[in-house]
């Protein structure tokens, strides 16, 4: 009871701790629960009949055959779903999309009808079965093309309609218009600027793919009149809400449950017409009716990321300073918008892309346009579309740094944002919360010795048999996480707080439930560290669930990095209300005032004395049986937390590459990478996630690419072709931190889980070119496969 502090400190396994995963111990035995686990009595399979072409009238649909097939035991079209007003759905980003294609087919890939069955290769073979006959319309994948006056009406259903969710549009095939910043300064600012810069650049068409695909089990019972569906949802409450509001059943009936996810990365923040159409064949046929996509549908028809155009520019001094910054983006949302922003944003926080420079005016434009091609738009592991703003302005200053010969850390220096600017308000308008990055920067020079790195580079350049190029990449970005502040940040209206509940138990240990669901990021072993922390309970005691509507606290969900700044501080705000009750039995118990106490890790003493105490154990079990006169039994509260602001992580990357001057074959020869997320509460994780992203980001950057032929078929959509790096291609990661805290945030934390991601696709490219720099080369797209690089180096006149 009495061991000293030091050892009570670490039994807690607290905040700041690299506790071991919590949940480790079921993936690694293959215990967890995903929804392909979930199996109920007289579960039916439902699979789907998808459009072999992209752009096309259905002329007719012949079910007979289907039918027949042994085991099959309905095929639904939207012509039978139009009675119950369920053939289209409204998705998250204002727009409507198909559920099951009516009358037309928009992309390849498109759910055109589902069949239902008693087993899952029933289902398939009906789906062979069903007979659909299209009339061939012709297709446009290029957004260019498609705002060109005469191009192919996408929307027929909105035609004559010139106004969207997000404004005018001018085009049959416009989405939205939206901009920020200053237009006419910035105009200005450039119109007498010594020095510009522009650049063009595709940030391409990638996917998310997680390794579990998306699905879910629905279960309708029509003597209750209850719905309980198991999904793969990043967000499950907001899919209640929409559930309820499109079947009309009472949110109060409706259960969503995302059990163990096997990786999200944001493809599981949308709502599928999969989704929508295994939840109403349940209605229908009043059995549960499973449904999981397979490799090649996820990705094809869920949601891809980026797909972003962009123009962007710099007006400079003649030394480096910059004057100011314009962006002007065509942003390909495919054919129906199903991204996932705040409802305010259609171009989600595309306005970060200011960075980590202080830039005296600003502007950016974003039009979405409609392509025959997959909807979706989502992120990847990016709050929304975070990556593409730090990929354009990164890739700026570096082009800038060489139209001017300035080292690229010289030229960064002389723009950052310095620590004594903070909190600082952006051209954009957003308040930088904290940061540091000039020592962020110098740290990552110092330990990779970078005057060292130039002084090989230039030796290797000026060598003509060095059979290598030698490029160095260098990155300083700033994200903006933790969506966010309700009165900006909303998703169809429903703001973007969260959540959470703690209840001890009389025995002294704990559970809580938050709004958030984690897919993969340990959720349950650093939830409990803070609370472990905040209330002095072993985190080996407190059970932390998420997930379940019928049990959680209203959250918005796991996505933009927003489960530390805006659920952790939920849970550090519902620990304290706890706290402030646990310290009125604690002056109770030991009959002192409750000014007399102090807090010491796990107890309340009388200050200064270290043997009268009570400690939280002690409290908990007087919380159920002596409680003070005027105060209720029971030890749980339960938060709301509407962050103030958003939090801005940081980070400085640099990466050294060598490519092969006769193959175009890229080695990553080091990546370091130093994030500084604000208070760390579980190292650990932080580094494993920081390995995870930097893991996508070079995929992203050297080879993941879903692309369009001419006719709309899609390429890249199987793992034959799409690029997913195993140990054998991953560099080996070096990585280290500063801490700079939230001053908003109760426990001074900002999101991590992006970071890596947002910051790494840049530094690649950044190292890419730099390899071709002294050859006039400014900037390539990616991804940067060998192919490509072989191409490249070409073009400069090597590669024989
Ligand atoms: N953490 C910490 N200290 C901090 C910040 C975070 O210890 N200062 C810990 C957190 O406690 C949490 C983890 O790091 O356990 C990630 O926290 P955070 O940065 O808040 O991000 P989220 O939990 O909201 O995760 C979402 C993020 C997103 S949006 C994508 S996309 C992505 C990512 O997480 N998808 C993932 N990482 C993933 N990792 C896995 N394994 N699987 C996914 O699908
Ligand atoms: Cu940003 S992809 Mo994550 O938000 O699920």
């Amino acid at each position: 009871m009495n061991a000293p502090a030091n050892d009570r400190e670490k039994d807690l396994m607290g905040m700041g701790m690299s506790r071991l995963r919590k949940e480790d111990a079921r993936f690694i035995q293959g215990k967890g629960n995903y929804v392909d686990d979930i199996k109920l009595p007289d579960m039916l399979h439902m699979d789907i009949v998808r459009s072999p072409v992209a752009h096309a009238r259905i002329v007719r649909i012949n079910k007979e055959a289907a039918l027949k097939v042994p085991g099959v035991i309905a095929v639904l079209t939207a012509q039978d779903l139009k009675p119950l007003k369920l053939h289209w759905m409204p998705t998250l980003a204002g727009d409507v999309q198909a559920v099951l294609a009516d009358e037309k087919v928009h992309f390849q890939m498109q759910e055109v009808a589902v069949v239902i069955a008693t087993d899952r290769y029933a289902a398939a073979d009906g789906v062979e079965a069903v007979e659909v006959e299209y009339e061939e319309l012709p297709v446009v994948i290029d957004p260019f093309e498609a705002l060109k006056p005469g191009a192919p009406v996408i929307r027929e259903d909105l035609a004559g309609k010139s106004a969207g969710a997000h404004g005018e549009r001018y085009h049959h095939n416009h989405i939205f218009t939206w901009d920020a910043g200053d237009k006419a300064a910035t105009d200005a600012a450039f119109a007498s600027a010594p020095i510009t810069v522009r650049q063009d650049m595709h940030y391409p068409r990638v996917h998310p793919c997680p390794l579990e695909t998306c699905g879910a089990v629905a279960s309708f019972d029509p003597v209750r009149g209850e719905l309980t569906t198991w999904m793969t949802s990043q967000a499950p409450h907001i899919v209640r809400t929409v559930v309820s509001m499109l079947s009309g059943i009472p949110e109060s009936k409706v259960r969503i449950i995302s059990p163990d996810i096997g990786g999200g990365f944001g493809n599981k923040v949308g709502i599928y017409p999969g989704y929508v159409c295994a939840i109403v064949s349940s209605i229908v046929l009043g059995k549960p009716v499973k449904w999981i996509e397979d490799r090649i549908e996820n990705l094809s028809s869920t949601a891809f990321a980026r797909d972003y155009h962009m123009t962007g520019e710099l007006a400079a001094t003649a030394d480096g300073k910059i004057l100011a910054l314009r962006t002007n983006v065509i942003a390909d949302h495919g054919a129906f918008d199903a991204c996932a922003d705040p409802t305010k944003f259609p171009a989600g926080m595309f306005h970060i892309v200011s960075g980590s420079y202080d830039i005296p005016s600003a502007y950016c434009r974003v039009d979405g346009v409609y392509t025959n091609t997959a909807p979706g738009g989502v992120a990847y592991r990016c709050s929304f579309r975070v990556t593409e703003a730090v990929y354009l302005i990164e890739r700026m200053v570096d082009v800038l740094a060489q139209k001017l010969g300035m080292d690229k850390a010289a030229i960064r220096s002389k723009n950052f944002i310095r620590r004594e600017q903070f909190p600082y308000t952006s051209a954009f308008g957003f308040e930088y919360d904290s940061g540091d990055y000039q020592s962020a920067m110098d740290k990552v020079l110092a330990a990779v010795d970078y005057p060292r790195l130039r002084a090989e580079q230039a030796q290797k350049r000026a060598d003509p048999a060095c059979p290598t190029l030698m490029g160095i990449g260098l990155v300083t970005f700033t994200e903006v996480v933790g969506a966010g502040p309700s009165k900006i940040c909303d998703i169809l209206g429903v703001g973007m707080f969260d959540s959470c509940e703690i209840r001890v138990h009389p025995t002294g240990s704990a559970i809580a439930r938050m709004g958030t669901i984690s897919q993969g990021q340990g959720h349950q072993t650093t939830y409990a560290q803070i609370i472990a922390t905040e209330l002095g309970i072993s985190s080996e005691v407190i059970q932390i669930e998420e997930g379940d509507t019928s049990t959680a606290p209203y959250g918005l969900g796991t996505y933009g990095s927003r489960s530390t700044p805006v659920a952790g501080a939920a849970i550090a705000m519902a620990a304290r209300k706890i706290h402030a009750k646990a310290r009125k039995i604690a002056a109770h118990l030991l009959e002192v005032s409750e000014a007399d106490l102090e807090w010491e890790i796990d107890r309340f003493k009388l200050r200064g004395n270290d043997d009268r105490f009570k400690t939280m154990k002690d409290i908990a079990w007087a919380a159920y049986n002596q409680p003070p006169a005027g105060l209720e039994p029971g030890l749980e509260a339960v938060h709301y937390y509407d962050p103030p602001n958003f939090t801005f992580p940081f980070g400085a990357y640099l990466c050294v590459v060598d490519i092969d001057k006769g193959t175009g074959e890229t080695s990553i020869r080091r990546f370091y990478a130093l994030d500084d997320c604000g208070t760390r509460i579980n190292p650990m994780i932080i580094e494993g996630q920081i390995h995870g992203g930097l893991t996508e980001g070079f995929a992203v950057a050297m080879g993941q690419l879903l692309s369009f032929d001419k006719q709309g078929n899609i390429q890249g959509n199987t793992l034959m072709d799409y690029f997913l790096p195993t140990a054998v291609e991953t560099p080996k990661w070096e990585t280290d931190f500063t801490v700079t805290p939230s001053p908003h945030h109760p426990l001074g934390a900002k999101g991590v889980a992006e970071s890596p991601h947002v910051g790494s696709i840049p530094t690649f490219t950044s190292a890419m070119v730099d390899a071709f720099a002294h050859l006039g080369v400014t900037h390539f797209n990616m991804p940067h496969t060998a192919f490509r690089m072989w191409h490249q180096l070409k073009a400069v006149g090597l590669a024989g």
